[in-house]
């Protein structure tokens, strides 16, 4: 049938809620009554306001539609039954089953999803990047819908994501909230006081419209409205959870719980049996988005021995690769820090301030990468951490995008260590799939940056805040998961492997060892992940398995770490020297810190002399 009439919309919403019960009763998990307050909303959004090509979801001119609250993914799949791209067969035998695309939680292996969500407070961020796309970059009409929890409102990451779409002026955006009253253990912190969800969303600039969400009506009107709005809109949508089976309606207990068989049956009969209704919504106009040009990529070369920071060289790289035109950049409040103002400077129209919201930073380029750009985001290192979690879906969100940590380490002297990132490199190795450069030099960094831009996956570049020699030439090349030898002779006696400052500090200590007589090999291990094992093979073969791993990193997981688990994955297991940050550090100079860590030249020196028995 033709889905047209507030009628024929109610059908399908009852439709999306007897679905939702059974995927989720034939699975035996799943969160049924999360679907069914948001049912009526996305019955009325997809039949006449969603301008979507099913059958071609990457039509660059679609809509996007994301599930912030991805739990309700029986209400999502439903709905992908409804619009025809998934069988009720397979929604009711492949729901939440192992090896399914029907994930518990929505993921991009579907089509028309997005990104992944199910951590809450992410699936908003998300979409103020596409949304961004949208308006500065792809200069297309489509529009940016994303279904929120009330529960999930709790998440400071929501209001970043309000904060930075009102900045941004992104009235192609428009947030559902379901404010069904409950949460998963009980009542929300504001029930269902709308009014001041509204305040609040005002107050970070958006327009707020409060509705009662499961009058067709009135969400017709408010997605209307959504549409022609001058600012972000935040529809607050005062819904009943468990809408339509009078057993579970708006009663606590029921988050996140399948139906039993028998209330299932008596659910679907209340709710008038099963449909299997199709919907024809709106089609987006063509159009194609906004061609930014290529120019000619054109890297920064420095001269040997002139002293740079890798930070700057990272900085003055990314500005050279904007020359492609699907580059681009977020700044995390520290531009002048981690130099991607030299992005700003050469690209400013392909330039994102996100401001102090470093969760914001990576779910925008999250965002971005959806539409097929490729960020580079940046920051001190240290504060990456507090992205982590939004890393991790990114992950799974199989999203493309570049991570600058600068400032790492004690090296950074007299700020302390709240500005220090000791753990950045554990937290990047354990992402899955992901990439990790640590270069030494300018020159290195210049060429691995621009390799990032090629790579696909979470890749994550550490640079180093003081101004160091330059090792390479302008001409070398930096292979990703390879390594360099930096020094050698035929009868070195110890391998002393570092990367970043730790590489300087173990060229100096090979001069010390020098004067001793003692031959050190150096290895420059300027990726990280992957893991130059053929590099380590040889160092340890040709140096009798004598090796200092030295990082400026606390012990676990690390550069150390790293080398460990190349031998040992290998089938040569070695036992290492590793020097690294083991201490809470506080101010100092460089130098003092580095000393009071036990990473410089004259510890790691006296770590070959040990090993070699005197
Ligand atoms: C970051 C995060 N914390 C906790 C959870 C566990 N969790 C899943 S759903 C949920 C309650 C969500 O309530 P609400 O946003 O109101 O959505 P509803 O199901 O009521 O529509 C919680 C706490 C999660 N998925 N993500």
């Amino acid at each position: 049938m033709t889905v047209q009439t507030l009628d024929d919309i109610h059908e399908l919403a009852q439709q999306l809620r007897v679905d939702s019960i059974r995927c989720s009763t034939s699975a035996g998990s799943g969160h049924p009554t999360s679907s069914m307050s948001a049912a009526d909303m996305m019955a009325v959004l997809m039949t006449r306001h969603l301008r979507y090509d099913w059958q071609r979801p990457d039509n660059p001119a679609n809509d996007h539609l994301i599930f912030s609250k991805g739990h309700a993914s029986p209400l999502l799949y439903s709905m992908f039954k409804a619009a025809g791209v998934v069988s009720d067969e397979e929604l009711m035998t492949r729901y939440r089953r192992f090896g399914s695309r029907l994930e518990g939680h929505p993921t991009p292996i579907l089509p028309w999803v997005d990104v992944a969500t199910g951590s809450l407070g992410q699936g908003l961020p998300d979409g103020v990047g596409v949304a961004l796309a949208g308006r500065y970059l792809d200069e297309l009409p489509y529009r940016v819908w994303v279904l929120c929890g009330d529960s999930e409102t709790a998440e400071g990451s929501i209001w970043e994501a309000l904060d930075k779409a009102a900045f941004y002026h992104l009235r192609n955006l428009t947030a559902i909230v379901d404010v069904n009253r409950l949460g998963q253990r009980g009542p929300t912190e504001l029930k269902w006081d709308v009014d001041a969800y509204a305040k609040r969303v005002e107050a970070f600039g958006c327009h707020a419209i409060v509705i009662d969400g499961h009058d067709l009506g009135e969400i017709d009107k408010a997605l209307s409205h959504a549409a022609e709005a001058e600012q972000p809109t935040v529809i607050l949508a005062r819904t009943r959870k468990g809408r339509g089976f009078s057993d579970v309606e708006d009663r606590e207990g029921w988050h996140g719980r399948p139906l039993p068989q028998e209330m299932a049956e008596r659910a679907i009969l209340e709710l008038g049996g099963e449909r299997h209704v199709t919907v024809t919504g709106p089609l987006p106009e063509a159009g194609t988005p906004r061609a930014w040009p290529d120019g000619e990529v054109s890297l920064p070369r420095y001269e040997l021995g002139a002293k740079v920071p890798t930070r700057l060289a990272f900085g003055q790289a990314v500005a050279a690769v904007g020359a492609r035109g699907n580059v681009v950049a977020l700044d995390g409040e520290v531009d002048n820090s981690t130099h991607l103002e030299e992005f700003a400077k050469a690209h400013p129209e392909r330039y994102f301030e996100i401001y102090i919201a470093e969760q914001h930073l990576v779910a925008a380029a999250v965002g971005l990468q959806v539409r097929g750009y490729i960020p580079f985001a940046a920051t001190f290192a240290a504060f990456f951490t507090r992205a982590y979690d939004f890393i991790r879906m990114s992950d799974i969100s199989q999203a493309n995008i570049r991570l600058s940590g600068s400032h790492c380490g004690v090296e950074i002297g007299p700020d302390g260590p709240s500005q220090m990132a000791l753990e950045d490199l554990a937290m990047m190795r354990a992402v899955h799939g992901s990439t990790i450069l640590y270069p030494s030099d300018a020159t290195s960094a210049a060429h691995l940056t621009a390799q990032m831009a090629e790579r696909d996956g979470i890749v994550y570049i550490r640079t180093t805040r003081g101004a160091y020699p330059v090792l390479y030439g302008p001409d070398e090349a930096f292979p990703v998961g390879g390594s360099k030898v930096v020094r050698s002779s035929p009868d070195d006696q110890v391998t002393l492997i570092g990367a970043g400052v730790t590489l300087h500090n173990c060229l100096a200590a090979a001069d010390q060892l020098a004067g001793d007589g003692i031959r050190a090999r150096v290895v420059d291990l300027y990726s990280v992940k992957p893991i130059d094992t053929q590099a380590l093979l040889e160092a340890a073969a040709a140096t009798g398995d004598r090796i200092v791993v030295t990082e400026d990193h606390y012990p676990e997981g690390g550069l150390g770490s790293a080398v460990l688990d190349a031998f040992n994955d290998a089938g040569h297991p070695v036992h290492i020297s590793h020097l690294a940050v083991r201490d809470l550090p506080g101010s100092g100079t460089p130098a003092e810190l580095m000393e009071a860590a036990g990473i410089s030249a004259g510890q790691i020196a006296q770590a070959a002399r040990d090993l070699l028995g005197g």
